[in-house]
């Protein structure tokens, strides 16, 4: 969507330059406290088709910011969409996409941060309303995405829900390497075992634009990943530079609300 951006803290300070968005009141990342948030009795996020395979020809690529997965263009329907929880009743959102953000050390990663924490990595499922033909008409409209962030957390094992993604991350090295996968996903396998808690705001895309259309649900279980999984998102390349630190400064929260749904 965005031509080029860097996300060196000299380069942030540029993206409302030629992004006037990202000077915006809803902006995100924030960071997150459960102490500050406010319970509301929502009732549970549904997700629909999570446990079946995501329809073929499903594509990876490097886009110099991130790596994304992507669904097919045609054959739009029977995508996994999402309802419930907190967002506005009748309204569904269906899968477009998932990316990454991480960080070159372990200390960083994540764009939001939970309570003190930064995750070493986060990834978006990015889900645009229904009632919008594409993506590019949702970041019009204030409810035209959701997006689901969930944190990872560094443990010996690996995942091996990650491997149908991992083991492709070599092919697409290079910036704008875009490959065909030939495995299967299902959404539901890189989601937390739980999902009946998470945080819900407003607010932006991490990335210019930065339009004000998101509405945020960030689970509070992570799922995991091993060292050696993450290193290899770190092996991959935007041109000059490897990809790493593809996380946006924390923005203000200001009268913005963050609820939070539990059990
Ligand atoms: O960074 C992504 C960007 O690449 C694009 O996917 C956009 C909407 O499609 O979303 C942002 S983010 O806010 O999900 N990080
Ligand atoms: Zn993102």
């Amino acid at each position: 969507i965005a031509g080029h951006f860097g996300y060196r803290k000299r380069d942030q300070h540029t993206w409302v330059r030629n992004f006037k968005l990202c000077d915006g009141k809803l902006q995100s990342p924030i960071s997150i406290s459960s102490f500050k948030s406010i319970t509301l009795p929502l009732p549970a996020l549904e997700i629909i088709g999570y446990h079946d395979f995501l329809p073929s020809p499903l594509y990876l690529k490097n886009n110099g910011h991130s790596v994304v997965v992507n669904v097919s263009n045609h054959l739009r329907k029977r995508l996994p969409y999402i309802f419930g929880g907190s967002l506005d009743i009748n309204q569904e959102y269906e899968m477009d996409h998932l990316h990454f953000h991480w960080g070159a050390k372990n200390n960083r990663g994540s764009e939001h941060m939970l309570n003190g924490i930064r995750y070493p990595m986060e990834m978006h499922i990015v889900h645009r309303n229904r009632i919008y033909s594409n993506l590019s008409n949702a970041l019009n409209h204030k409810n035209g995405l959701v997006v689901l962030g969930i944190f990872f957390q560094l443990q010996e094992e690996d995942n091996e829900s990650l491997h149908s993604i991992i083991n492709h991350l070599t092919s697409v090295q290079w910036i704008n390497n875009e490959i065909k996968l030939n495995t299967s996903i299902t959404l539901a396998s890189l989601l937390p075992k739980n999902t009946d808690v998470f945080y819900s705001y407003k607010g932006s895309l991490t990335t210019p634009p930065c339009n004000e259309v998101v509405t945020w649900i960030i689970f509070s279980m992570p799922v995991s990943i091993s060292f050696s999984q993450l290193n290899k998102f770190r092996l991959l390349s935007s041109g000059n530079n490897l990809i790493a630190d593809n996380y946006r400064k924390l923005q203000n929260i200001g009268p913005r609300k963050v609820y939070i749904r539990k059990l």
